[in-house]
């Protein structure tokens, strides 16, 4: 059976673009192909952050993938930190990695021009990306567009691994895209994202979705009412495609269209479709969140399951490279 390995960031809440590029993809995967879902908290100390907020966002994260429908009975859900392997790899894999290539990743540009002093971690972020893929021989990672690039990376590090040993032992991953590859932040400027604050918190009670969607940018053609407007340039439009029905998708491009609705009716229908999907999983949310005993006993589990698999791919790779 093929496996799939993703991660997320303790970075801040879960928002609707993670949910949407990746997490919804993780649901359906699950059933397919033997899964490893990990919360990458290696990953999020790249930044500044304060430790208490770390653990606590762990948790978090880990309540919202549950509640959003991770299954451990059908997938290994687990904390990145808790199985020392990738940070073991990262280092073998930093032996092999290309600096220039890393100093060429967007992301990396991006984060380092909000740093005051770039640190080395945010530079190597892609490797420890590569060894956390590498460790489950994972063949389809499913991913955000934004993460393309540090994929190609991986693969090019397994590729150059593998060729200074004479062997085909690591995997080189492929992207697996949900049909929402992007979703831009409600400033319009920016990818939605943890670290910006122009997101859509996944377990965000409705009124405070209907605070940040009210003032969100659309189409800015439409400065009236009645202006017609072109919903394939509009944010909210993008967002109303991976949550309505294709019938209210359709209404909703025909009222923009024609200046049938004013652009707050357009997002009053999107409050309404986003709550049917979201409703629920803020209900598990809740349930879980008065149970922590039960999402601490999840992730033990899953840390037990990850390892038995890291330390076999590790031990494998050091008895190659002659470290065994
Ligand atoms: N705006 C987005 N649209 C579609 N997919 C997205 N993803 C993130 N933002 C969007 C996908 O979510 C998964 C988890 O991402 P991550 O936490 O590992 O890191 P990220 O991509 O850097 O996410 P953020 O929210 O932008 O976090 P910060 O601000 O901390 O960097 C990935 O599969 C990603 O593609």
């Amino acid at each position: 059976m093929a496996r799939v390995f993703s991660g997320i960031q303790p970075s801040g809440e879960l928002h609707i673009g993670n949910y949407l590029g990746a997490i919804r993809n993780w649901v359906q995967l699950q059933d397919k192909y033997e899964s490893f879902f990990s919360v990458v908290d290696y990953h999020a100390i790249t930044g500044s952050y304060e430790p208490a907020d770390l653990r606590r966002r762990t948790r978090d994260m880990a309540v919202s993938l549950l509640a959003s429908g991770i299954d451990p009975e059908k997938c290994t859900l687990f904390v990145q930190s808790t199985v020392s392997e990738h940070t073991e790899l990262a280092w073998i894999f930093n032996t092999v990695a290309p600096l220039g290539e890393l100093e060429r990743q967007t992301q990396f540009k991006d984060k380092a021009s909000r740093q005051e002093s770039i640190l080395a971690g945010l530079l190597n972020y892609p490797v420890l990306q590569a060894a956390d893929i590498a460790l489950y021989l994972s063949d389809l990672i499913p991913v955000g567009e934004d993460q393309i690039q540090h994929l190609e990376l991986a693969r090019e590090i397994v590729r150059r691994w593998n060729a200074k040993f004479n062997v085909d032992y690591f995997i080189e991953p492929k992207p697996f895209l949900t049909p929402t590859r992007r979703i831009m932040g409600l400033d319009g400027q920016a990818k939605m994202s943890k670290s910006l604050g122009n997101t859509i918190g996944l377990l965000d009670e409705p009124s405070v979705v209907w605070d940040k969607l009210r003032p969100a940018v659309t189409d800015p053609a439409r400065v009236k009412k009645s202006d017609p407007g072109t919903p394939e340039v509009c944010n909210i439009f993008q967002i109303h495609k991976a949550f309505s029905s294709p019938e209210t998708v359709e209404h909703v491009a025909n009222q923009c269209r024609t200046a049938g609705w004013g652009c707050i009716d357009c997002k009053r229908v999107l409050q309404s479709s986003m709550e049917a999907e979201l409703g629920p999983i803020r209900a598990r949310a809740k349930e879980l969140r008065a149970a922590p005993e039960v999402v601490d006993d999840t992730l033990a589990t899953g840390t037990i399951q990850a390892k038995k698999v890291a330390s076999a791919t590790l031990n494998e790779a050091k008895q190659i490279m002659g470290l065994r």
